[in-house]
């Protein structure tokens, strides 16, 4: 495949924008090569600008769930925009799509639309200490929850991807107050709050890690936090930007039957619209401004054209039978698939998945945290996914990322990605 035009472009693209790109990962940094410009992309399939297809196995970081140019999404963007993009006052709509994510999502019962993930995360952690009065909060080394001060402390993510998972620019005041715990280890958290005493707010964990691979939640750990932070008074944030939607209707509370305080959502929420949210019980709700005092606000929020995608996605969700069941069975196919080739050219790997969620570590032990994560032998990393882009097939540009499978694949998509994978397997 040639990547002239895409060159060009990133090379133009340097000169005015840092690093020639909006976020970090999608540089290629730590792969090497030039990111491909893409076009335009339909179903399972991006076109990039140098005329390739690829098979897309990133779906803009996850919202895609049922793939690109979704025709129901695209329309209602077409629809709304006609009437006005941006009006800063209140929509129907945004009431509407409000009811609907709070039938689909276990224990919300009022939800505030922001526009990422980013935002989402830093306004829960707000509400969470305005809600208990106190300051610090505990996240696990790897878990990524957007680019916010207080979660640049050994974030996963771009941010391990490019070597600074604590980024200079966040002040000691701020990071004193996040503190640390290994992902999957409960005494770790315990005995955080054996040591900070009736000053934790909240802890704050993605209830599948995505932004370090994907790591799932070993038995009982979801289950361990959440009584954790009923004994010792805290709140329990499920940031599901990833999860939600993508793993069950309701998110990881559905699938593992576990309800937080506070859910945090972006992706498939916005359907591919700039979109995130925060959600929780009346009681913590209520805390927000204009009922409460802790305060959170956006001209952007609920606009229109975002609102107009997320619900035509969400409807999708909620109505399209078997969804769920046909992602797990693609996405098992395609793990299936992928053990196979590798194992017949002798490769020492880890792949975990959950659901649509799925990662392939260079690494033969168990991935279940940040350490072992960052145990994954970049260099095979880096040729399995040059090879793989050879052979037409598009996994994200960083061994710290997860794949994001989607409804618009067919088996004949995936037959094609585990053959390309046979082959790049006897490279590696
Ligand atoms: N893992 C990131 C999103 N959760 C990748 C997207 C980005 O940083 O651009």
């Amino acid at each position: 495949m040639l990547y002239k035009r895409s060159s060009e472009l990133f090379a133009a693209a340097s000169a005015v924008l840092p690093g020639g790109v909006n976020s970090p990962v999608r540089a290629f940094k730590s792969v090497g090569g030039t990111p491909i410009f893409v076009k335009e992309a339909k179903g399972a399939y991006l076109y990039d600008e140098d005329g390739n297809r690829l098979l897309d196995y990133i779906n803009s970081w996850g919202p895609m769930l049922l793939g690109h140019a979704h025709a129901p999404v695209v329309e209602a963007v077409i629809e709304k925009a006609r009437l006005g993009t941006s009006f800063g006052m209140p929509t129907a709509l945004e009431t509407e799509i409000a009811a609907l994510a709070i039938s689909m999502v276990p224990g919300i019962e009022k939800i505030r639309f922001v526009n990422s993930g980013t935002e989402a995360c830093m306004s829960a952690i707000r509400l969470a200490r305005g809600f208990t009065n106190r300051d610090k909060i505990i996240k696990f080394s790897g878990c990524y929850h957007g680019h916010s001060d207080s979660f640049l402390i050994q974030a996963g993510s771009g941010a391990i991807t490019f070597g600074s998972p604590n980024s200079p620019g966040v002040t000691q005041g701020t990071a004193k107050d996040t503190l640390l715990a290994r992902y999957n280890d409960l005494d770790n958290v315990r005995s955080l709050f054996e040591a900070n005493k009736n000053e934790i707010a909240a802890i704050i964990v993605e209830p599948v890690a995505g932004n370090m691979g994907c790591v799932p939640p070993q038995h009982g750990f979801l289950e361990g936090l959440r009584a954790l932070c009923t004994a010792n008074g805290a709140l329990l944030i499920f940031d599901e930007v990833m999860t939600g939607f993508r793993l069950a209707k309701g998110g990881a509370q559905e699938l593992f039957n576990i309800t937080a305080d506070i859910v945090t959502f972006g992706k498939v929420i916005g359907g591919g619209l700039p979109v995130g949210a925060f959600a929780a019980r009346n009681e913590i709700m209520n805390y927000l401004a204009p009922l409460g005092p802790v305060y959170q606000a956006g001209t952007l929020s609920g606009n229109p054209l975002a609102m107009a995608a997320g619900l035509a996605m969400l409807k999708e969700i909620n109505t399209n039978a078997g969804l769920f069941e046909r992602l797990e069975q693609k996405t098992a196919y395609l793990e299936a698939g992928i053990r196979k080739e590798l194992d017949a050219a002798g490769i020492v790997y880890t792949i975990n998945r959950v659901g649509s969620m799925i990662s392939v570590h260079f690494d033969g032990s168990p991935v279940v945290d940040f350490d072992t994560a960052k145990n994954g032998d970049n260099d095979s990393f880096k040729k399995f996914f040059h090879g793989l882009l050879r052979e037409g097939v598009y996994i994200a540009p960083s061994a710290y990322e997860t794949w994001f499978i989607t409804d618009a694949l067919t088996y004949e998509d995936l037959d094609f990605t585990i053959a390309a994978v046979g082959k790049v397997a006897q490279e590696l």
